[in-house]
C-alpha cells in the first residue's frame, strides 16, 4: 500500500494524469494517477487514504513550489489535471459520506471580469486540499453568491478580480455578503488586489496565491 500511495503522490506532484500522457518525460510510458487510483481502489486502499496520504500532500508540495517560484502555471495545471483524474474516481465516496470534506468553498470571478485562469488554479488547489468546491464561474454578481450561500450557509467565499475596474465589484460583493451574512468569511485574491485593499473593503483575508488560500482555509477548518 505504501508503494502505491508513493507512486500516486509522484504522479500528482509531477503531473502524470494517465499512461498516455507524455508529461513528465521521466514517467513516460508508466501508469498515471488514473490507472494507479483505479488499481489502489481495487486492491482495497480506501478513498480516504488515497485523498489524505497521496493527493493532499502532493498538492500541498505543488502549492509550496509554486509560491516559491520553483514551478509555474503549466506545471501546476498538469498537477491539477493528474489530481482530477484521481478525484473523479473518489467522487462517489464523497457522495456516500465515506470521506468527510473540510468544508465548502464558494468561488467566483467578480462581476465584469472574465479572467478565470487564476481563479481555476485556486479552486483546484483548494479542492486538492480536501474542500468541496462550488465554482460559480466568471462575471459573478452578488445575487449568485448570496444564492450559493443560501444553499451552503457554512461555506467560505472566495472572490477573484484581475482588473482594477472590477475591484469595485469586489468591494460591492463583500459589502452585500457581510450585510446579509456577517459571520461568513470572505477571502479575496487576484493580481491587482492587496492587503490594504482587503482591509479597506472589510474582507477577511487576502491570498496572493493558491497556497496562501489553502493555508487560510485549512486554519479555519482545524
Ligand atoms: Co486580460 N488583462 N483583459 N485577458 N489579461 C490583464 C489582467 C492585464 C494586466 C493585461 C495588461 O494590460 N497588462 C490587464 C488589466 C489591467 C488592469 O486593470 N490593471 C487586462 C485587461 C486590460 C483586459 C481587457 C480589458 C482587455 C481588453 O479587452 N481591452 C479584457 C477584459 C475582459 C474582462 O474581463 N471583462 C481582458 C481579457 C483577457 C482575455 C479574455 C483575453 C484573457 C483571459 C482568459 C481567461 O482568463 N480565461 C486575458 C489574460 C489571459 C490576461 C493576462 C495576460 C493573464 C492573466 C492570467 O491568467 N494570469 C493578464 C496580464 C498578465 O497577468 N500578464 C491580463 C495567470 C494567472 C495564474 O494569474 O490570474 O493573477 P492570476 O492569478 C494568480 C493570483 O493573482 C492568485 O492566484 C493565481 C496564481 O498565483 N489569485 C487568487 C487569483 N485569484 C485569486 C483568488 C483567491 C486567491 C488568490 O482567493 C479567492
Amino acid at each position: 500500500m505504501k508503494e502505491i500511495i508513493e507512486k500516486l503522490h509522484e504522479c500528482v506532484e509531477f503531473g502524470k494524469a494517465d499512461k498516455n500522457s507524455p508529461y513528465p518525460p521521466q514517467l513516460r510510458g508508466q501508469d498515471g494517477s488514473h490507472e494507479i487510483t483505479k488499481a489502489a481502489l481495487e486492491s482495497g486502499v480506501s478513498a480516504r487514504e488515497i485523498l489524505e496520504e497521496a493527493l493532499v500532500p502532493a498538492m500541498e508540495k505543488v502549492g509550496i513550489k509554486f509560491s516559491e517560484n520553483k514551478i509555474f502555471v503549466p506545471q501546476m495545471l498538469m498537477s491539477a489535471r493528474a489530481m482530477g483524474a484521481s478525484m473523479v474516481q473518489l467522487k462517489p465516496y464523497f457522495a456516500s459520506g465515506d470521506i468527510k470534506t473540510k468544508g465548502t468553498f464558494i468561488i467566483g470571478t467578480v462581476k465584469g471580469d472574465l479572467h478565470d485562469i487564476g481563479k481555476n488554479l485556486v479552486a483546484m488547489m483548494v479542492e486538492g486540499a480536501g474542500w468541496t468546491i462550488v465554482d460559480l464561474g466568471v462575471d459573478v454578481g452578488t445575487e449568485k453568491f448570496l444564492k450559493a450561500l443560501e444553499e451552503h450557509p457554512d461555506a467560505v467565499v472566495g472572490l477573484s478580480a484581475l482588473l482594477t475596474t472590477t475591484m469595485v465589484s469586489m468591494e460591492e460583493i463583500v459589502d452585500d455578503i457581510k450585510k446579509q451574512n456577517p459571520e461568513v468569511k470572505v477571502l479575496i485574491g487576484g493580481a491587482p488586489v492587496t492587503d490594504d485593499f482587503c482591509i479597506k473593503i472589510g474582507a477577511d483575508f487576502y491570498a496572493p496565491d493558491p497556497q496562501k488560500a489553502v493555508e487560510y482555509l485549512n486554519k479555519k477548518a482545524s
